[in-house]
């Protein structure tokens, strides 16, 4: 190992719903781990990865969307959004040009609790694919700048990965001297049930329509890595009625069983192995508001 000092560190990736903040991530990361929709509040958990490099280690966290809570299961989201910002050592906010442009006084309105933050803060520009020039940005940065809450103001495409290096290096640049946190060898702390999990929730949200992507969840009752067979998965659906029972199988099990092969061809993409995934859809009332429910699913 050379001479050069380690840096190593939590970059906390926060904003608004479907500002893409999961696919910010998997950018950065080269890889898939937070999954990705075109609905908000997709993401419900903190999702953690780690990239590591010769002389340096992030991890990201990241986060659900800041929204104000209607229901237990929401402020759950808030109260790991929270935990992210005070394990952060970076903080970046990824804001959403194409739907909030440059309307620098809803920033600074929705992000005014960032003061109680004295650690550095970024600001992602994304969606830049979304202008039809890309210099059109550059008197959206100097408004930003006025505010004076960020160190660094950077435009980047989440989607097709432009300029993600470049806010990598940004983030180095912050990155207290430190140890590393974790073996370079691990990409993530969270265990395979975890993505295997996200993976059928993210199949749920394309392809399920209003309220019932928000009702459900998923959780994996059989795990089992098999040497000779198929690795074979099992995951209970969770809904919060009958009638949602119903649309989650569809007529003769049509939708349920699309879901399942649309999640099991990702989830063996991911684990890399085949697999048979079983999927059952049960009904548990009012689950997004019982404590004990939530907190036998995680939150
Ligand atoms: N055009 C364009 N779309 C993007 C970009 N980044 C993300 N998206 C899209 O925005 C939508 C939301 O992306 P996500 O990554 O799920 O956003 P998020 O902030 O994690 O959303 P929540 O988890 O719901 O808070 C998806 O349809 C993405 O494909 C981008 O740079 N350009
Ligand atoms: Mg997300």
């Amino acid at each position: 190992m050379s001479s050069q000092t380690q840096k190593a560190g939590f970059v906390a990736i926060i904003g608004m719903p479907n500002s893409g903040k999961s696919t910010l991530m998997n950018a950065l990361m080269g890889e898939k781990l937070s999954i990705v929709t075109a609905k908000p509040q997709t993401t419900r958990k903190n999702v953690s990865a780690i990239l590591s490099k010769e002389h340096s280690q992030i991890i990201f966290l990241d986060t659900p969307g800041i929204l104000r809570p209607r229901y237990e299961m929401q402020r759950s989201m808030m109260r790991f959004l929270y935990e992210s910002l005070d394990a952060a050592d970076v903080i970046s906010v990824i804001w959403n040009l194409e739907k909030d442009g440059e309307n620098t006084e809803l920033l600074a309105t929705r992000f005014e609790f960032l003061k109680n933050y004295n650690v550095p803060k970024v600001l992602i520009l994304n969606k830049i694919d979304t202008y039809k020039d890309s210099k059109g940005v550059l008197p959206v940065i100097a408004k930003f700048q006025e505010l004076g809450i960020f160190a660094d103001i950077i435009p980047i495409s989440a989607l097709k990965a432009a300029n993600t290096d470049a806010l990598t290096q940004i983030f180095e640049s912050h990155l207290p001297e430190s140890e590393f946190y974790y073996p370079t060898d691990i990409i993530s702390t969270l265990n395979e049930r975890f993505f295997v999990s996200e993976l059928v929730r993210e199949k749920i949200f394309e392809q399920l329509k209003e309220e019932l992507p928000y009702s459900t969840e998923v959780t994996i009752t059989q795990f089992k890595e098999r040497d000779a067979n198929k690795w074979f998965i099992s995951a209970d659906i969770i809904v919060e009625k009958d009638s949602q029972k119903g649309i989650m199988i569809g007529k003769g099990g049509t939708m349920l069983k699309r879901i399942g092969a649309m999640a099991r061809k990702d989830i063996e993409a991911h684990l890399q192995m085949p697999v048979f995934l079983e999927l059952f859809v049960k009904v548990r009332d009012n689950w997004r508001e019982k404590p004990n429910m939530l907190r036998s699913l995680g939150y």
